[in-house]
C-alpha cells in the first residue's frame, strides 16, 4: 500500500475517534477524500476469468464502502514472477496476490497437497476437500506463516499435457521429455517420477522457453493454455489430468488489518463470492475451449492409470506422504480414498 498523503487520514482512521463507532459508516464520507488504494498481482492474462472477477468484485468493493478501498488489479506478472511476488506481499509492497497451493509451498510446503498426482477424481471431491477439512488445515498453515488467506480458493483446472514434439500416450514417452513445469519441488517430483526431464521456468517465460525449445512441451488447465496462447506453440494435447491445482487468495496482514473490521468484512465478502463465480467460468471454459484450441492441437486421449501406475511404482506417494505428513494425507484421503 502507498503510504502518502492518506498516512495520515489512515492514522487518524486507526487511532482516533473516527475508528470507533464512525468506521462503521465510512469515514470517507465525512473526509471526502479517505481512500485504501491497495495493490492485488498475479501471473494470469488479465481475459482469465481470475482477473475478470476480481476486476468486478473491486467495483463492488468500492462501491460498497463508499469509496473508502480501491483494489487494483495487476494481472499477468506485470509486477514480477510468482516468487518475486510472494515476497512483495510478505514486505507489504503489494496488498493482496493469488498463488499456486504448489508454488505457495516455498513458503508453506503443506500448501501443495492438492496437486497430489491423480488425487481428485472430480470437481466436486476437489471443492469438498478444499472448502472443507484439508483446506482449513492449509488455511491454518498459511496464518502460521504470517499471511492471510481467504477461505475460498480460486481454480486453475485440471492439468493436461502440452507437446510440441511428439504424442504424449503413456509414461514411457514421457522419457527424456523436457517438460515445463511451474517453480515447485512437488511438480518437478511428479514429473521426474513419470520419467520425464522437468524443467523449471515462470510462468511468464514459458511462451518463450517453448518458442526457443528449451522446453518441448508444458502442463497447463485448457483455460491457462488458451489465454497465454499456448496452443500456438504445441501440436498435440494429451487429456491426462494429472492434477487439480487452484489459487489461493492472500493478503499482507498489516496491511488487510489497517482496513476497518467493516471493510475488511466487505472485502472478504466480495473476492470470496467472486472466487464462487470464477469457479464456474473456468469449469465451462475447461469444456468450451477445447473445439477452439482444438483447431490448432490434436487432443489424445490417455488412460490416467498408465500414468498413475508409474507414480505407484516409484513410489512418489510414500514420498509426498512423509513430506506432507499425516494430518493432512489424511485429511485428503478422507476425500479421495487411499491413494496407493
Ligand atoms: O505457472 C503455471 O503453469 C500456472 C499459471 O498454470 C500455475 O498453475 C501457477
Amino acid at each position: 500500500m502507498k503510504e502518502t498523503s492518506m498516512t495520515v487520514n489512515r492514522r487518524n482512521l486507526m487511532t482516533g475517534t473516527l475508528a470507533t463507532g464512525a468506521a462503521l459508516s465510512f469515514p470517507s464520507l465525512v473526509l471526502g477524500q479517505t481512500q485504501f488504494r491497495m495493490k492485488f498481482a498475479n501471473i494470469m492474462p488479465s481475459d482469465h476469468p481470475l482477473n475478470v472477477r476480481m476486476r468486478e468484485a473491486s467495483a463492488e468493493i468500492k462501491q460498497k464502502t463508499n469509496g473508502l478501498v480501491e483494489i487494483q488489479v495487476f494481472p499477468a506478472s506485470q509486477l514480477g514472477s510468482d516468487a518475486d511476488m510472494l515476497s512483495q506481499l510478505r514486505s507489504g509492497g503489494i496488498d493482496f496476490f493469488a498463488n499456486s497451493g504448489l508454488i505457495l509451498s516455498s513458503l508453506v510446503p503443506v500448501a501443495a497437497i492438492n496437486g497430489i498426482g491423480f488425487a481428485f477424481p472430480d470437481y466436486p471431491s476437489v471443492w469438498r476437500a478444499m472448502d472443507g477439512a484439508l483446506g482449513k488445515h492449509v488455511m491454518g498453515a498459511i496464518e502460521k506463516a504470517g499471511l492471510v488467506p481467504f477461505e475460498k480458493m480460486w481454480d486453475n483446472g485440471y492439468r493436461q499435457t502440452l507437446s510440441a514434439t511428439k504424442p504424449i500416450r503413456t509414461a514411457d514417452d514421457l522419457k527424456g521429455f523436457k517438460i515445463r513445469v511451474p517453480p515447485s519441488p512437488l511438480w518437478t517430483g511428479l514429473f521426474k517420477d513419470l520419467g520425464a526431464s522437468p524443467v523449471s521456468i515462470p510462468w511468464g517465460e514459458t511462451y518463450t522457453a517453448m518458442q526457443t525449445k528449451v522446453a518441448d512441451g508444458l502442463e497447463n488447465p485448457l483455460a491457462g493454455i488458451y489465454f497465454a496462447k499456448m496452443h500456438e506453440v504445441g501440436k498435440f494435447i494429451s487429456t491426462t489430468n494429472h492434477m487439480w491445482d487452484g489459487f489461493w487468495f492472500l493478503a499482507n496482514r498489516r496491511s488487510f488489518e489497517s482496513l476497518p473490521p467493516s471493510a475488511r468484512e466487505i472485502v472478504r465478502t466480495a473476492v470470496n463470492a467472486a472466487a464462487m463465480k470464477q469457479r464456474e467460468d473456468v469449469a465451462k471454459l475447461n469444456e468450451d475451449l477445447r473445439a477452439n484450441i482444438a483447431k490448432s492441437v490434436e487432443f489424445i486421449k490417455v488412460d490416467p492409470n498408465n500414468f498413475r501406475n508409474k507414480l505407484r511404482e516409484s513410489g512418489f506417494y510414500a514420498e509426498w506422504k512423509k513430506r506432507m505428513g499425516d494430518e493432512a494425507w489424511n485429511l485428503l484421503e478422507s476425500t479421495t480414498g487411499k491413494l496407493a
